[in-house]
């Protein structure tokens, strides 16, 4: 699938570039904003798509986590490809900044103005366009919501091969351009690999189509996007195990994969600090057991046929009882059951939000090693920072952490002080990555030589430079200037 202009995002997020952190960072020479420009965005998009009131402004210029703020001064709602050209071809003219932003729910500051780029939503261009349901290809824009796209897709029997907690707000041009991860990575795989083709803007305003259908198509480099989406299949089931220590949640991982095989659509995890803290500090959220338990793993299959994938998740479950893997659980009994499993999960980001100050870390690391991590960090605070709060939770089948370690804002600097960059180095140690699936966006600039080597970095800035020679699409991301 994908999507003609959604593919736009795809593009330019894909190549965001250049500089450093927005803490000592400084303005480039990029033109400013002039009335002049804006009457010309006017006449190319109307009045409507053209925002300039700080109240609108507000949200654009602010990411989910209230972490970065820029500045902009208007933002571009564009509602057709040619629209996104002509804004483009004038922006790179006139040298004016621009930052593309699908649903701001990004968690390292990739989304928002740094400064007073100008910022193009794609929030306007949110149709799904066709389905062919007998190849199962679906495009659609690139300010498309997930949720919309799951909702259009589920009538016609598809899912989207991508699933997130910010599906209501997500999109799919941000999904694509960051290549997110997601809930449903373990069975989908890569959602890089299920793009089928792209239409993409470059910075000069050029339409680059490569909105192809084709499953195979090996006639040069592989420009593309387009989405494939499988069949909806209706068998779903849902446990939640229990574990006593992490070797035990190993040892179910192994189990699951073992025993369930082909059937596995998730294999998620989360400790007891996490679920505490999402019933503490989310009305309505209470805990699924009464019983605690250090660990908890959320494990779902999706089949085709209901008993035979219902035996198997008994036979899998009778094994890690009989070899003690696991201490307890439940499975979920129906679509409510299943959505409170879901949403003890899924709530965690939110818990995490109402606390004074939270430290993210979103990571690969081998998975015998993931909880290791929150345990050295927990000790390494517990004596001097009493009221600090360590939580680990993520993506137990591929390997992704996410440590996120909250305070008081009394203590903030000096708990950064003990986390970095003691965090990112323990895990450049083990080979890991330091952005598993957020990205680098602003948080990330500084760290990325510990995930890639200088030579690639190098190559990075160099194709950055091919698709946007004057360096206009998202500056001061992911690329430190030279
Ligand atoms: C998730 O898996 C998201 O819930 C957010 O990637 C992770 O808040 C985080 O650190
Ligand atoms: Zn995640």
């Amino acid at each position: 699938m994908m999507a003609r202009r959604e593919i736009f995002r795809g593009f330019t997020n894909m190549l965001r570039g250049v500089r450093m952190h927005s803490g000592g960072i400084a303005r480039k020479q990029f033109a400013k904003i002039e009335e002049s420009d804006i009457s010309t965005f006017r006449k190319l998009l109307g009045e409507k798509s053209v925002i300039t009131n700080d109240d609108s402004l507000e949200f654009h210029n602010n990411d989910w986590m209230k972490q970065y703020r820029g500045n902009s001064k208007v933002v571009l709602k564009p509602k057709s490809t040619e629209e996104v050209s002509s804004i483009l071809k004038h922006c790179n003219a006139r040298k004016l900044a621009v930052v593309p932003q699908g649903g701001n729910t990004g968690l390292v500051g990739g989304s928002v103005p740094v400064f007073d780029e100008v910022v193009l939503s794609l929030s306007s261009m949110n149709k799904v366009l066709s389905l062919d349901e007998y190849s199962g290809v679906v495009e659609c824009e690139a300010g498309c919501i997930l949720q919309n796209l799951e909702e259009h897709l589920a009538k016609h029997g598809f899912v989207v091969p991508l699933d997130l907690g910010s599906r209501g707000s997500c999109q799919l041009g941000g999904n694509v351009s960051t290549n997110a991860g997601g809930l449903r990575l373990i069975r989908f795989g890569s959602l890089r690999a299920s793009v089928l083709g792209i239409e993409a803007v470059m910075a000069d305003g050029t339409v680059l189509d490569s909105l192809k259908t084709l499953r195979k198509d090996n006639t040069g480099y592989d420009i593309k996007q387009l989405f494939i989406v499988p069949r909806k299949l209706e068998s779903v089931h849902l446990a939640m195990l229990g574990c006593n220590n992490f070797q035990q949640v190993l040892e179910a991982v192994a189990a699951a994969k073992f025993k369930l095989a082909e059937i596995v659509s998730a294999i998620e995890f989360f400790d007891q600090q996490c679920s505490d803290l999402v019933v503490r500090n989310l009305p309505g959220m209470s805990h699924v057991l009464e019983t605690s338990s250090p660990f908890w793993v959320l494990v779902e299959t999706t089949g085709s046929e209901d008993s035979h994938d219902s035996d198997k998740l008994y036979n899998f479950l009778n094994y890690c009882m009989e070899k003690q893997v696991v201490e307890g659980g439940t499975v979920a009994e129906g679509g409510t059951q299943m959505r409170k499993l879901w949403g003890m999960r899924e709530n965690i980001p939110m818990a995490l939000l109402k606390e004074e100050e939270v430290f993210k870390y979103d990571l690969s690391v081998p998975t015998s090693e993931m909880y290791n991590l929150v345990e050295i960090v927990r000790e390494r605070l517990k004596e001097r920072y009493p009221q600090a709060g360590v939580f680990g939770y993520g993506h137990l089948g591929d390997g992704n952490l996410h440590l996120n370690v909250t305070c008081p804002t009394a203590d903030k600097e000096a708990v950064e002080s003990i986390l970095e960059p003691f965090v990112y180095e323990w895990t450049a140690e083990k080979r890991g990555s330091i952005s598993a699936e957020h990205g680098i966006g602003q948080m990330k600039i500084s760290k990325l030589y510990l995930s890639k080597p200088p030579e690639l970095i190098a190559l990075m800035r160099q194709i950055k430079g091919v698709f946007d020679p004057n360096g206009i699409l998202n500056p001061y991301k992911v690329l430190l200037d030279e």
